[in-house]
């Protein structure tokens, strides 16, 4: 069964969402190492493979069905930030703007009876759960530890427990 253009359309777009995501996260991680901020920086880096990981989850989707993947320029992130809170906080924006763009393109292979696709997609919009789920709660996390360099200093160390390449 082909893909009808909309939804094929709409899944590269998706990839390059997916990259641009990988992309922002890599440079507020490149902030945070030369803010010294380590652990951050650890986690975003693997927030960043992760955002890859989705590109090619429908890259490869893509080939699966037999239809060409349309690679466009990727926009230039955001290289300065104020402080973590700032940078968090654009975090979570950025993955409410993600989950709305995942439910956006399942409506579109709704629509398409593209039923293979819903499938595919049913993954993306558990893990967008998961996604919003983590970054509010580290906003949150920001809003108790305050400024206190002690406090910041150990926020930095729980975020670099996390595991992943
Ligand atoms: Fe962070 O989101 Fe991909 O899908």
């Amino acid at each position: 069964m082909k893909i009808e253009q909309k939804v094929l359309k709409a899944m590269n777009e998706q990839i390059n969402k997916e990259l641009f995501s990988s992309y922002l996260y890599l440079s507020m991680s490149a902030y945070c190492e030369s803010e010294n901020y380590p652990g951050c920086a650890k986690w975003l880096e693997v927030q960043s493979n992760e955002e890859r990981e989705h590109a090619m989850k429908i890259y490869r989707y893509i080939h699966e069905r037999g239809e060409s993947v349309e690679l466009e320029a990727i926009d230039k992130p955001k290289t300065e930030f104020k402080n973590l809170s700032q940078l968090f906080a654009m975090v979570f924006d950025h993955e409410q703007k993600i989950s709305a763009s995942i439910t956006a393109l399942y409506e579109t292979a709704m629509k398409a009876n593209d039923y293979p696709t819903q499938i595919m997609l049913q993954w993306f919009i558990t893990e967008q759960v998961e996604e919003e789920k983590n970054a509010h709660e580290i906003v949150d996390l920001l809003k108790k530890v305050g400024d206190s360099p002690v406090s910041v200093m150990m926020f930095d160390r729980q975020l670099g427990a996390r595991t992943g390449k």
